[in-house]
């Protein structure tokens, strides 16, 4: 291994990046560039690994980073188990002019995600951007296969000096904040004697069901103010509150954090005898990094709520300093926001389980079914293909002249898990899927409102679609006027907007 070093700094951040992708691609070049200037026009294949390091000035810390590469050659690849360990982060590079290097990483992409760090950040790199006369690979395509798989991307050319500054301190300036992200999820932890269950959600996943702002924490504080009621949302069917005690619940004997409840409301308007069982989390947003802290109630299980218990929650959900401190982004110009998700789910016996929540991203949850020949269809359930969101296999089933209530009067529209894959453990018919999810029937006339209805359900394998037996008249499907069929055609979509999988733990 051969190594070239700058001036070695105190550094308050060490990381590891790696560079991987085909032979000849320029990750050598990248690298030379990057950290010494230079560019090489012959090509000498990597042999063995070489490393690099470069301290960059990030939010007024020094962060050194070792970069790491070697031959992209299937014949002399030295990428092995050791080459990826303690990688924080990796830039995938192919090249512009070669469509093949740009196929393969795909290959690249499963080999890190079989050895490396799950948490890495990625970046896709468009090498050779220079040769403009030979391009294969348009920049629209690699763009819109990044963005398919979470990745970073940008096109540099190490021969010209594009980007290459640019690609290098992007991806350790994810790469470190990825590091405070985790750093902060771990001290709250520490802050409680709970073990607890933390993480950090990306910045679009808002909370599915509520969200507290409070403009002025301070004056809460000043006011004397011990005890702070959120207004009632509903979720998953049930009324809830949010209690926030700002200096902490003195009755808990907490005076140095902020403790924060879930309450379920109205419950007078429930059976005798009644329990909700829950899974829930209270997220607080960061304003810096635009993503929220999540800490999962009943340290990742479900948190059963009955007529003797109707509160559960966090005597110490994060301590004042924390809170405070102005570089952990929960307190902005003294404005700070928490959210709430609620998911009630079934009462089964007693297994240990594990639910895996999933909100997929907005690009990636919304089917849409054009069915042609609207008027030919027979009174009896048409399907669509199946669609993947959120790690499972959904279908559509429509009745063109109504199904259950809406038999002979209205338009009835099912939904309904199709495969639920490995994601149900072991196939075994234990599986239980949530989904609340959208359907709409659009409109060809512009400027007219679509028809659409909002439901959250959860499925077993053994259940019937569920959905909307009155979604809309008939009256009004074949209303010229109102536009939804037009040509003989009907579009239905479907837009699942969170998923949740239960499965037994074994
Ligand atoms: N036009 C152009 N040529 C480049 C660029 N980057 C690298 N090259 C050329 O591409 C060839 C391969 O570059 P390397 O950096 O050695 O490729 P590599 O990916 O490290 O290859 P291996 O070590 O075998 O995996 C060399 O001849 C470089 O001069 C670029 O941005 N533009
Ligand atoms: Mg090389």
């Amino acid at each position: 291994m051969s190594s070239r070093r700058e001036e070695d700094h105190t550094h308050d951040h060490f990381f590891k990046l790696i560079l991987i992708g085909d032979s000849h691609v320029g990750k050598s070049n990248l690298l030379s560039r990057f950290c010494d200037n230079k560019f090489t026009l012959e090509f000498n294949s990597t042999i063995g690994v070489e490393f690099a390091t470069k301290t960059l000035h990030i939010d007024g810390k020094h962060i050194m980073v070792q970069i790491w590469d070697t031959s992209g050659h299937k014949k002399v690849r030295a990428i092995t188990d050791a080459y990826y360990r303690g990688a924080t982060g990796a830039l995938l590079v192919y090249d512009v002019t070669k469509h093949i290097t740009f196929v393969n990483i795909q290959r690249w992409l499963a080999d890190l995600r079989n050895h490396a760090d799950p948490n890495m950040v990625l970046m896709l790199i468009g090498n050779k951007s220079d040769v403009r006369h030979s391009v294969t690979v348009l920049t629209e395509v690699g763009k819109s296969f990044a963005e398919k798989e979470s990745l970073y991307f940008i096109e540099t050319s190490a021969l010209r000096d594009t980007n290459v500054e640019k690609a290098f301190t992007e991806i350790v300036d994810r790469m470190y904040q990825t590091q405070i992200c985790r750093t902060k999820a771990m001290e709250v932890q520490e802050t409680t004697s709970l073990s607890r269950s933390v993480s950090i959600s990306s910045g679009n996943n808002e909370p599915a069901h509520y969200k507290l702002k409070l403009e002025s924490f301070s004056l809460l504080f000043e006011a004397g103010i011990v005890k702070y009621e959120s207004d009632v949302f509903e979720a998953s069917g049930y009324k809830w509150k949010l209690e926030l005690y700002p200096k902490g619940n003195e009755e808990e004997y907490i005076n140095d954090h902020i403790s924060l409840y879930l309450v379920i409301c109205d419950t007078q308007s429930l059976e005798r005898g009644w329990e909700v069982y829950v899974y829930f989390k209270i997220l607080i947003y960061d304003h810096i990094r635009h993503n929220y802290l999540t800490i999962q109630g009943g340290d990742g299980k479900r948190t059963r709520f009955h007529e003797k218990k109707t509160r559960w929650g966090f005597r110490k959900l994060m301590s004042l300093d924390s809170f405070k401190e102005a570089e952990n982004g929960y307190l902005f110009g003294d404005s700070c926001e928490f959210g709430a998700e609620v998911f009630v789910v079934p009462k089964y016996a007693q297994k240990d389980q594990c639910l895996s929540m999933i909100k997929p991203p907005i690009t990636m949850n919304t089917h849409i079914w054009t069915i042609a020949n609207f008027s030919a269809l027979k009174d009896e359930a048409l399907y669509s293909e199946d669609f993947k969101v959120g790690q499972v296999k959904w279908k559509l089933s429509l009745y063109p002249k109504g199904s259950k209530t809406g038999k002979n009067t209205n338009l009835s529209i099912f939904l309904r898990p199709h495969d639920v894959g490995s994601g149900s453990g072991s196939g075994s018919d234990e599986w239980r899927v949530y989904a609340k999810f959208k359907i709409r029937v659009k409109t060809h006339e512009f400027g007219s409102t679509h028809e659409s209805k909002e439901a959250d359900h959860w499925f077993c394998k053994t259940s019937d679609g569920w959905g909307f037996p009155c979604f809309m008249l008939l009256s009004d499907l074949h209303d010229s006027k109102k536009g939804f069929l037009w040509n003989d055609t009907l579009v239905v979509e479907a837009q699942i907007l969170i998923v949740g999988i239960l499965k037994n733990l074994v």
